[in-house]
């Protein structure tokens, strides 16, 4: 059997103008993890839109296709095609898991959930001549998971190939998140052996892992254990966690010695009733900053995480979210404008208080706002969401949020990985069309691997800003 792996694109991603360099750090474990389990003699292929052209005239015999919410639109008109001509369809992932029936008019099976049980049973039915409509996961476990399909990811394309999940799921229900609904009707927070798990590290090359779980250390006893083994290895790499995560025990010392050098932080919000209101429970009443000179302290860079427009949210939530962002020494933000996807707790309240503004997929990419806002304009919300890029990633800001670490190699690093990423996007653009991406892989390496652990030197004496205090959520 031929077998075609596709990860449609949202325009943007394809534009012949500018590449922006996040549609090609990961490639698309997904399609990658489905692939394991196709049969030695069949043929499998996957075409990456975001990074690669696509064919639409070509003769598979399957046709899978990932679908997320803003790339929806897109991979419809790539199944309707394919369907047209007679070819078989099958579609899964976040987005159709949460629309099921919207998604149902173009595929010819769809996958609702991880597909690691539900793709390997419809290959089955398949063979044995009758396949089902509609799939739905219901055992979930990552014991005895073929390895991924490495082989069919063209690493040259990517910035990070090297990256990895090891978990599925995260152990909270944040009413804003995609997980509750992705894993309705079954667990929702499991591992990997660990065996397993250092086993696919072993199988990357270079020194450096970007494991893109929602919550590698949701489950202390699988993460003490991997990061124990993890020491030895030589590793360096990238994660994301909670707050609750890095405060609670020692984990996170032990994730520094095994080699984490920057952490992507859910912080969200500076406000504990809008916490309230997102069932955020787990970062209710800590400690930002203590979990912030935990982390610096550790050598560990943050990517802080932050949600704009939730019903807590006035006009002063920008400002004040971008200020309290560079006094803590952020290496690097992530904003967001609120986006109810279907699916979750925060849309059907959305939906049922009449506040959707309108079910344009595309424009759910977390910098359009897509509902009317409880204390903000629409207009409002979107303009200060861009002014708190701007802002904090504005000269002024970055060079002050690298002098807010205790020692100067820390300063500079930050300095270094800011700049590196946001002033230089048409440098990025111009590397991802020469494809030059595995040239500055090397870079994102030294960079990382300045800091060492609790480094003493150079230390320039620098206090806890005395802001801190006050701002704690
Ligand atoms: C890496 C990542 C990206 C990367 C690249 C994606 C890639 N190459 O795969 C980049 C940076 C480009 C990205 C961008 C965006 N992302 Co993103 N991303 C992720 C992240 C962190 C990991 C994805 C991953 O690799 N998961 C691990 C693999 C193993 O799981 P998987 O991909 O889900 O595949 C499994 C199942 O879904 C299923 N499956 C999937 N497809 C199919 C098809 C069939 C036929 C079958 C049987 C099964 C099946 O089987 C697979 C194995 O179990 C997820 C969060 C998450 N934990 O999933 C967010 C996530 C997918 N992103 C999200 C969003 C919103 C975006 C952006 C819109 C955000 C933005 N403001 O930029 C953009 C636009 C993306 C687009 N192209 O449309 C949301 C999606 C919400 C939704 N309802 O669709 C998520 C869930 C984050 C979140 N918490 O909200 N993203
Ligand atoms: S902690 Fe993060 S991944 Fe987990 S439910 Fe909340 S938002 Fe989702």
């Amino acid at each position: 059997m031929r077998v075609k792996l596709i990860l449609p694109a949202l325009t943007e991603a394809t534009s012949p103008f500018f590449r922006p360099i996040k549609y090609s750090l990961f490639p698309p474990l997904g399609l990658a993890t489905l692939a394991s389990y196709l049969a030695n003699d069949d043929e499998a292929w996957i075409v990456d839109e975001h990074v690669e052209p696509n064919r639409l005239d070509d003769d598979p015999d399957l046709v899978v296709i990932q679908v997320y919410i803003t790339n929806a639109k897109r991979a419809y008109r790539i199944a309707d095609s394919y369907r047209r001509r007679g070819i078989r369809v099958c579609l899964g992932g976040l987005h159709v898991t949460s629309v099921p029936d919207e998604a149902a008019a173009h595929a010819d099976h769809l996958f609702l959930g991880p597909g690691e049980e539900s793709f390997p049973r419809f290959l089955n039915d398949l063979r044995q001549g009758h396949p089902e409509k509609r799939y739905v996961s219901s055992v979930r476990t990552l014991v005895g998971v073929p390895p991924i399909r490495r082989d069919l990811i063209h690493r040259h394309r990517y910035l990070v190939p090297n990256s990895i999940v090891v978990t599925r799921g995260c152990p909270h229900h944040c009413g804003f998140c995609y997980k509750d609904a992705f894993f309705e009707g079954g667990k929702g927070f499991y591992v990997q052996a660990v065996d397993d798990a250092l086993a696919e590290i072993e199988r990357l090359p270079g020194r450096h892992l970007y494991f893109l779980d929602d919550h590698l250390l949701g489950n202390r006893r699988f993460a003490s254990a991997l990061f124990k083994e993890m020491k030895s290895m030589g590793r360096l790499w990238q994660a994301a966690s909670t707050v609750d995560g890095v405060l609670r025990g020692d984990l996170i010392e032990d994730a520094a010695e095994a080699g984490l050098r920057s952490l992507f932080v859910g912080f969200e919000t500076l406000d504990d009733n809008t916490l309230r209101f997102a069932n955020k429970s787990q970062n209710l009443g800590r400690d930002y900053d203590r979990a912030i000179r935990r982390l610096d302290d550790l050598g560990v860079m943050i990517n802080g995480s932050f949600v704009f427009g939730l019903d807590g949210d006035g006009p002063d939530v920008f400002d004040r979210t971008v200020d309290w962002a560079v006094s803590r020494g952020l290496t690097t933000a992530t904003f967001h404008i609120a986006t109810p996807y279907p699916g979750t707790a925060y849309y059907k309240d959305i939906e049922r208080q009449g506040r959707l503004l309108h079910k344009n997929w595309d424009l759910y990419d977390t910098r359009h706002t897509v509902f009317t806002p409880m204390n903000l304009t629409a207009d409002a919300l979107e303009n200060g969401y861009w002014q708190a890029y701007r802002s904090f990633y504005s000269w002024f800001n970055i060079v002050d949020g690298s002098m807010q670490h205790q020692t100067w190699h820390r300063s500079i690093r930050h300095l270094a990985y800011a700049i590196g990423w946001k002033k230089f996007e048409p440098l990025w653009d111009a590397v991802i069309r020469f494809q030059r991406l595995p040239m500055m892989r090397p870079l994102l390496e030294s960079i990382l691997s300045t800091i060492k652990n609790n480094q003493p030197q150079n230390h320039r004496g620098k206090q806890p800003d005395v802001r801190a205090k006050e701002m704690s959520p």
